[in-house]
């Protein structure tokens, strides 16, 4: 039986990843915040939290002692390091913050791995943010690097860190350069969930405009629970080395809000532009409940707020994932608007919980 450690289990893809490696038969144990303040939501609703095989643990990612001490216990075959502040947006209100505890926790790990257990096989969760995004061209693990955001300047540098620990000293350290991926357990600060968990609101007769920043940027948008799967894969490789994992396709916010929209049963219009585009409802589609009572058409659901614009936008993300396809046979199989649909669906479905 194979042991992992998997640093911010509580988070999206801790839990998805720790589902995955626990029907695998591993012994997985999760890193939680030091301090206890972790909501274990996600692993509650995948069933997890008393799995018999998931041990839960706090652990201090700034301090070496405590990775040092980690490894020292549990000698794992293999550490996922996930956990992060991982949103670009409130990486530009805390940009030090969120650079030194990056970077911090990625070197902790793999100086520990390199002082006490050189044999562990170590995931860093890379990110599309190292990008640009300026251009129209695909990004493949060949293209030059140039982040836009605190966020991907913190993830350049432990890109860089795994990738040294690699060819200095002999860790198997490895780097999933992962485009955007979302989930029914992804949190609403991001604007997948935010959309999706509008729309259900709106469905369900709930008065609420849904008040977004940018709708022309366009992003790579795949399903978190193909992504762990290809973490899994890397890290089962021969050798090191540096994975893009991305669906190789982009839409834009716009479209996400009409596909997010239609999985609730509701068609929209866009009407003006810039700061003053708002969406209406303009029919109900066939094949849902009827939801005429609860809307009418006409009515404005979505509409642009610039307080959500960022000082600096990363515009286009499409992601180039053949390397991952040819020596890994890994690929996104999930299009966007079966995930837009399992999303919506599961925040329906929460609301009729409550
Ligand atoms: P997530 O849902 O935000 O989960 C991150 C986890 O890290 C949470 O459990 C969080 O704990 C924990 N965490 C944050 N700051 C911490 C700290 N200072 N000390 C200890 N734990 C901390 O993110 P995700 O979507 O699962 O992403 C997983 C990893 O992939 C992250 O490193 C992210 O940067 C990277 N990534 C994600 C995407 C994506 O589209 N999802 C794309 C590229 C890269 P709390 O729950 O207590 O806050
Ligand atoms: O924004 C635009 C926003 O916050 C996506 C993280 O997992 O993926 C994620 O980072 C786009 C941006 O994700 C709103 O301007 C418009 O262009 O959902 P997001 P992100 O910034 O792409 C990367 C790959 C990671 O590594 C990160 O960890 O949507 N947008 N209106 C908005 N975004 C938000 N959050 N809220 C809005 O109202």
């Amino acid at each position: 039986m194979k042991t992992a450690v998997i640093t911010g289990v509580a988070g999206q893809d801790g839990a998805y990843l720790a589902r995955l490696l626990l029907d695998k038969g591993y012994q997985v144990h999760g890193t939680l915040r030091p301090d206890g303040s972790t909501d274990l939501w996600r692993l509650d609703s995948l069933g997890l939290r008393n799995h018999p095989h998931l041990h839960l643990l706090q652990h201090d990612l700034c301090s070496l002692a405590d990775s040092l001490a980690l490894m020292d216990r549990l000698q794992p075959q293999e550490v996922y390091h996930l956990a992060a502040q991982s949103s670009v947006a409130k990486s530009f209100e805390e940009p030090h913050a969120t650079v030194n505890g990056i970077q911090q926790a990625t070197l902790n790990l793999l100086e520990a791995i390199r002082q006490v257990t050189p044999t562990t096989r170590f995931f860093e969760a890379g990110t599309s943010e190292i990008f640009s995004h300026k251009d129209s061209a695909m990004y493949n693990e060949l293209t030059a690097l140039h982040p836009r955001s605190p966020y991907g300047l913190a993830k350049l540098s432990t890109y860089w860190t795994t990738v040294n620990y690699r060819e200095s000293f002999n860790v198997f350290g490895s780097v999933g350069i992962l485009f955007n991926h979302e989930s029914p357990l992804r949190d609403q600060r991001f604007v997948t969930r935010k959309i999706t968990s509008a729309a259900a609101c709106i469905a369900k007769g709930q008065e609420l405009v849904l008040e977004l920043g940018n709708l022309e940027v366009r992003r790579d948008w795949g399903f978190a629970a193909d992504y762990v799967e290809g973490m899994w894969r890397i890290l089962q490789a021969k050798q090191a080395d540096t994975f893009v994992l991305a669906t190789q396709n982009s839409q834009s916010v716009r479209d996400f809000v009409r596909l997010a929209f239609a999985s609730a049963g509701i068609g929209l219009a866009f009407q003006g532009c810039g700061e003053q585009e708002i969406a209406v409802v303009t029919d109900f589609l066939e094949g849902f409940p009827d939801l005429s009572s609860n809307l009418h058409t006409g009515q404005i659901v979505v509409r642009v707020n610039p307080g959500f614009y960022r000082p600096l936008e990363a515009g286009l993300a499409v992601g180039d994932a053949s390397k991952a396809k040819l020596q890994l046979g890994w690929q996104a199989t999930t299009k966007l608007q079966q995930l837009c649909q399992i999303m919506v669906e599961a925040d329906m479905a929460r609301l009729s919980r409550k």
